[in-house]
């Protein structure tokens, strides 16, 4: 499959595997449209999860927390997050039930059984702001083989990330499909969460998470579980265990950077910040979801 350079006002444009109206990184394993058929008909498990994002929304954070809730132990997950984005599917086979299943993929795309059988599924949104400031650092930063990134200047991601495209497409229409999906699906049990509100009070979010699983609920495992998860404690151990610092160019842990609601302030102007605001009213005009840029 060719490999698509979208255009942008640097002529650096990021590089993706375009399949079927959708940007995706090239890190999709081989043809795209076989991927998402394997991941489609992956197999079978009962009681499997979802966590669904647009990346830099906060995945590996709710993955940890979903991943303690489901296993009981207030332990991190450590190398145990893969991606069905980015894994061969025959991967999948090899995790301990029951599996917590992350993707930045489209409802669409998910595994068909997860529908059929009513699978519990948490999406986590973040405010476009600090995703696309996120993101941005992100880019500079990971460095993987297959990985055919983007290195552009923050004015030109911006831009992409408002009006043409980044990987999946956009902020936008993530958002919004995953919102369309439980609206048009409200026998299934999905769980909107945001960033923010797991920064804001981390223990009621993994309180209101435990309780649209059903996992263990008492209250000194959940207290472990969000001490854990705070920024701080996870970054240090995420860092220290190297698997993650593997993924950068600089050494240092691509997926922990600040952890902050409010960082877009120092990366954003003025204007750049009223231009996406209106692009925000315009896009997301009807949309029940509120989104905090500070706390
Ligand atoms: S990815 O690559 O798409 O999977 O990235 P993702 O994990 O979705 O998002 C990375 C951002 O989440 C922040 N992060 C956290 N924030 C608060 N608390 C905890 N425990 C936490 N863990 C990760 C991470 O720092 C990235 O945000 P930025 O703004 O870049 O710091």
């Amino acid at each position: 499959m060719e490999h698509e350079k979208a255009e942008s006002t640097d002529e650096k444009g990021i590089i993706s595997k375009y399949y079927d109206g959708i940007h995706f990184p090239t890190l999709v394993p081989g043809d795209v449209k076989d991927h998402l058929n394997a991941v489609k008909n992956l197999k079978h498990r009962e009681c499997d999860i979802l966590l669904g994002a647009f990346p830099k929304s906060g995945t590996h954070w709710a993955f940890d927390v979903l991943y303690m809730l489901q296993t009981g132990k207030a332990e991190y997950s450590f190398d145990k997050i893969i991606a069905l984005d980015f894994e061969p599917t025959e991967k999948f086979d090899a995790l301990d039930s029951p599996r917590v299943l992350v993707t930045h993929f489209y409802p669409q795309h998910i595994p068909k059984y997860m529908v059929d059988e009513k699978c519990k599924i948490v999406y986590i949104y973040r405010n476009p702001k600090d995703t696309a400031v996120s993101a941005h650092l992100f880019l500079q930063r990971f460095d993987m083989v297959g990985f055919l990134g983007y290195d552009g200047e923050w004015e030109q991601y911006l831009e992409l990330f408002t009006k043409k495209h980044v990987y999946y497409n956009s902020w936008f229409d993530h958002v919004k499909s995953w919102m369309e999906f439980k609206k048009t699906n409200p026998h299934l049990p999905i769980l909107f969460m945001s960033y923010e509100d797991m920064k804001r009070d981390l223990r009621s979010c993994v309180q209101v998470i435990a309780e649209h699983l059903g996992s263990k609920q008492d209250p000194e495992f959940l207290d472990q579980v969000a001490d854990k998860c705070q920024f701080s404690p996870m970054s240090k151990a995420k860092t220290a265990d190297k698997t993650e610092t593997a993924m950068s160019k600089d050494g240092s842990n691509p997926f922990y950077r600040k952890g902050v609601v409010g960082d877009w302030k120092n990366m954003f102007t003025v204007a750049q910040s009223e231009m996406l605001d209106k692009v925000v009213e315009d896009k997301m005009a009807g949309i029940d979801l509120n989104f905090k840029y500070t706390l």
